[in-house]
């Protein structure tokens, strides 16, 4: 489904944008469920992993309704997932972060997990799915061209992560586009200067061999559990011995500069 190009864009710069990858009517689906979501959960919203200043957020979404099953397994990105992290992988989280308007601070630049590569290669992932316009002004992600092959960690290499890295870039497009990520490449969230919510959903994945950063055995549900078609069973790693040994302690722990 992706071209040779689209691979070596992916190699490359660490991230590649898909336009238009969703649909209008899922679309949809998704911001109504994730308003009902945040108005339901009001003040827990997003404990299950973290909460952040200037951002709403929602955590363990597989649990939260059968609207986020496809997107964890679109083909695209599972095939552009395989491409980063080999063909042994698994969800690691789905979440939902949304820059609440006015929000004055940028996150600082960041590898998720905190992850360098290691002798087996790159081992985290993500997916950014666009739920409105990201804009110049509303939050859109920064990112590092070309830095998941530095081996190196931000915060590590700058004086400030929060400060703008001249080599940085803004990842703009329409509500619908799926940015896949090389999660080893440096990115944040940027300010919101607008007066509207800047909604993003974040599937994330990482090699079999490390750790969840949601534990997804412990967090869904039984009746969750219960209605996953084996694929996704294998995706999420409920039936993974592996899994459970590396990822039970780490759970609930992990964040950007950790
Ligand atoms: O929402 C974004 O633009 C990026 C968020 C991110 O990188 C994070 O929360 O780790």
């Amino acid at each position: 489904m992706l071209s040779t190009e689209q691979f070596e864009a992916l190699d490359r710069d660490g991230f590649l944008v898909l336009p238009g990858l969703v649909p209008a009517d899922r679309l949809q689906q998704l911001r109504e469920r994730i308003e009902e979501l945040f108005e339901h959960e009001g003040e827990n919203a997003g404990s299950e992993f973290k909460k952040e200043t200037g951002a709403r957020r929602l955590a363990n979404c597989v649990d939260k309704g059968d609207v986020f099953e496809w997107a964890v397994r679109m083909p695209e990105v599972l095939e552009a997932k395989a491409h980063i992290l080999g063909e042994e992988f698994k969800l690691s989280s789905l979440n939902v972060r949304s820059t609440n308007p006015m929000s004055e601070a940028d996150q600082p630049l960041h590898v998720d997990m905190n992850a360098i590569a290691d002798e087996r290669g790159y081992w985290v992932a993500n997916t950014i799915f666009m739920l409105d316009d990201f804009t110049p002004d509303n939050g859109a992600t920064r990112v590092v061209p070309g830095s998941h092959r530095w081996g190196q960690r931000p915060q590590e290499q700058m004086a400030d992560p929060f400060a703008a890295h001249p080599e940085q870039i803004l990842v703009t497009g329409k509500a619908g586009t799926v940015v896949i990520c090389n999660a080893h490449t440096w990115h944040g969230g940027t300010a919101n200067r607008t007066g509207g919510h800047r909604r993003a959903m974040h599937a994330f994945y990482c090699r079999a061999d490390k750790p969840q950063q949601q534990y997804q055995k412990r967090l869904l549900r039984a009746e969750t559990q219960a209605r996953l078609t084996p694929e996704l069973r294998k995706l999420l790693a409920l039936d993974d011995p592996l899994n459970d040994a590396i990822s039970a302690e780490v759970a609930l722990t992990s964040g950007f500069l950790k």
